[in-house]
């Protein structure tokens, strides 16, 4: 457990919650397909059972009886600003999928590579996607929990060292769909407002729930799962805490109002998060989420943003049409 404390171990019996390794088909992989990869060092709330779901998800799961399947689409764009290159992500524009994940830094203390896991969950959950998405009947089958459980099983047969926090999310038809475990997160905004937004997972303060391979880490079935139904011109963001730890919510309200009144593409809107959430890092008289914590922690107050590797994805839910 890195960030200290102690928590479940992982193990094979616990993937969310008892089903085991399967046998995995993510051994070999497959030439790229319109996915991509990359982790920052290169270049560039409340457990939930596999079918629960969460409170936001019940609530709008129930779709009018008259919605016909809605032809909609993914477009995705990422910014990572690497700071100590433990962030990773992966995007699959045909098949829907986009993830991160945030190699948790108190492996750097370990003399471990603390970017090692975290990107072979996103390479592993890349491959794995690339190989469904050859059949459009796996396609459709696909769940976000299907690859986190796939893409640790992978690492952790592997043994990589190290720890992670991740989200993976997915569109499926018109219904928005995630899996995540610690504070890697996301928010759904719908005409500039958010409608639904992750919650971080955390032992306790700077300790979130994270995916190991030394079994010291969190179970998968700690992980939180959802869906909701998703609309044309609703927009997604996915970040690592280093976004949220910076970004509150009506920054991040502002930015994307902002970025979709001027028409401005994914990779602008993206680009716009993580300079706004930086500008926040460095700045250490900042109101920030990350000093909000703090203060509650300390009992004082605290001022300032968190200095962190930052990776965004913003995905912008449009009719395929478009
Ligand atoms: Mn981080």
């Amino acid at each position: 457990m890195y960030g200290g404390g102690s928590g479940g171990a992982a193990n094979a019996n616990s993937l969310f919650g008892g089903g085991g390794f399967m046998p995995s088909q993510s051994n070999t992989i497959p030439e790229s397909s319109g996915g991509s990869l990359s982790n920052s060092k290169g270049n560039e709330s409340a457990p939930s059972s596999r079918a629960g779901g969460d409170d936001a998800g019940r609530r709008h799961r129930a779709e009018p009886p008259d919605a016909r399947p809605r032809s909609l689409r993914m477009d995705w764009a990422a910014c990572d600003l690497p700071l100590h290159g433990e962030d990773a992500r992966f995007g699959h524009a045909e098949a829907g999928f986009v993830g991160v994940a945030d190699g948790v830094g108190g492996c750097r203390d370990d003399a471990v590579d603390a970017n090692a896991f975290s990107r072979e969950l996103m390479a592993s959950a890349l491959a794995y996607v690339e190989q469904a998405a050859k059949s459009s009947k796996l396609r459709r089958r696909l769940r976000p929990e299907d690859v986190l459980e796939r893409a640790y099983e992978k690492a952790f047969i592997n043994g990589t060292p190290g720890a992670s926090t991740a989200v993976i999310m997915s569109l499926d038809g018109a219904t928005l769909r995630w899996a995540y475990i610690g504070d890697s997160g996301f928010a759904v905004l719908r005409d500039g407002k958010i409608v639904h937004r992750s919650m971080q997972q955390q032992h306790y303060f700077t300790c979130p729930y994270q995916l190991s391979s030394d079994g010291d880490g969190d179970s998968l079935s700690k992980a939180k799962v959802g869906d909701m139904p998703v609309e044309d011109g609703d927009v997604v963001v996915l970040g690592t805490d280093g976004l949220f730890d910076n970004m509150g919510d009506e920054k991040l309200e502002h930015a994307v109002s902002m970025g979709t009144e001027l028409g401005l593409s994914p990779k602008n809107m993206a680009d716009t998060a993580a300079r706004i959430a930086y500008n926040v890092s460095m700045d250490e008289w900042a109101d920030s989420p990350f000093s909000r914590e703090c203060s509650k922690e300390h009992g004082e107050l605290v001022c300032g943003g968190k200095k962190d590797d930052m990776t965004v994805i913003v995905a912008c839910i449009v009719s395929k049409d478009s």
